[in-house]
């Protein structure tokens, strides 16, 4: 079992990323930031983190997208902006499907959300800081993800770093 931890769009709310990525540290595989932190890309808060540029980032030491491979699992990584996520995944799906992974993740709608897609999974993390659409209640959220060889596991959290019930979704890994 393998987990990781994917959080976006914190624009320049500097101090929950601290606290988030303190606790996850040591304990999740790899650390995914989705862009539009407006932080320097050599920033210590970015150590051991894979980030990637959003449109609200004016540092050109982010990288437009990383393609994450391990034993278990191979993810897609791209704020979404350069793909008009804004309007659909269409475009992003294309892209994923050249890349050819197996997990797809983004942010910058603000909106979070799971789904197989293509037989892919996309995971959209929503914004920790300024969430929109139907969960924007929650006042900001991450994601967790944990891959089996079987399964998907998303859950989502809150800033206080607590478990939304109604946001645990599972997937059988598609074949
Ligand atoms: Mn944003």
């Amino acid at each position: 079992m393998s987990q990781y931890l994917i959080i976006s769009d914190t624009h320049g709310d500097r101090d929950i990323l601290t606290k988030i990525f303190n606790h996850y540290r040591g304990q999740v595989k790899a650390i995914f930031y989705n862009g539009d932190s407006e932080l320097p890309a050599d920033d210590p808060i970015f150590k051991d983190v894979s980030t990637v540029i959003g449109n609200m980032d004016f540092d050109q030491g982010f990288a437009k997208e990383h393609h994450y491979q391990d034993s278990e699992i191979d993810i897609y990584q791209t704020h979404g902006h350069f793909y008009h996520t804004e309007n659909d995944l269409n475009q992003l799906r294309e892209r994923a499907a050249l890349v050819g992974a197996n997990v797809v993740t983004s942010g910058h709608t603000h909106q979070l959300g799971a789904e197989i897609i293509d037989h892919r999974l996309f995971v959209n993390p929503g914004s920790i800081s300024l969430p929109k659409g139907p969960y924007a209640n929650l006042g900001g959220t991450y994601a967790v993800l944990t891959v089996t060889p079987e399964q998907y596991t998303v859950q989502f959290y809150t800033r206080d770093q607590l478990p939304v019930d109604q946001l645990l979704v599972r997937f059988n890994r598609p074949i």
